[in-house]
């Protein structure tokens, strides 16, 4: 079984789009745990709202282009992980990034409640879900590719090592 982050890179297979570039701080969470997998991604900017002839643009070609997974963050009316996933076969996971007004649950409700039909993955809200999106894209990316559920493997069970039977004061 292969050590996190020291496995080669495998062919680009997830996309990590965002509503805007204020998205990114949250987002980069899913780029972060993709590198320590060894899985290549593409991160871009692609509004619902601002830059939708982008979106529908990207929405049909994900496929074309390679990619197997679809990581999608927007906040407010966070509308892009379910237009996108609208408009394609591959699973779309939803981020919901905190907004300022109503802390996220705005984005939250928009992403989540799908008519039957168009189904999106939705995670929580901020940082958490953006490393939990990029969890789960290498989860369904594993079913496919033995080495990428290796190094899944390996970086779940680091963690669970790292889990202290007692509390300290040192913390
Ligand atoms: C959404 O509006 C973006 O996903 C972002 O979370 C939010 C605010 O965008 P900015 O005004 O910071 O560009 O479309």
């Amino acid at each position: 079984m292969a050590e996190p982050g020291t496995a080669p890179k495998v062919a680009p297979k997830v996309a990590i789009v965002m509503g805007s570039q204020s998205d990114w701080p949250t987002m980069q969470c899913a780029a972060h745990v993709l590198d320590e997998l060894g899985i290549a991604h593409d991160a871009r900017i692609v509004s619902a709202h601002r830059t939708p002839d982008r979106m529908v643009e990207f929405a049909k070609g994900a496929a074309d282009e390679g990619f197997k997974v679809i990581i999608a963050g927007a906040g407010g009316a966070a509308h892009l992980p379910g237009m996108i996933a609208a408009m394609t076969h591959l699973p779309v996971l939803g981020v919901p990034v905190q907004s300022k007004a109503l802390s996220g649950m705005d984005s939250l409700l928009s992403i989540v409640q799908m008519p039957a039909g168009i189904p999106t993955g939705t995670l929580a809200i901020g940082e958490a879900g953006a490393t939990n999106a990029g969890l789960l894209a290498a989860a369904i990316l594993g079913t496919a590719d033995d080495g990428v559920a290796d190094r899944l493997k390996a970086w779940r069970a680091a963690r669970t090592d790292a889990v202290k039977h007692y509390p300290s004061d040192e913390g």
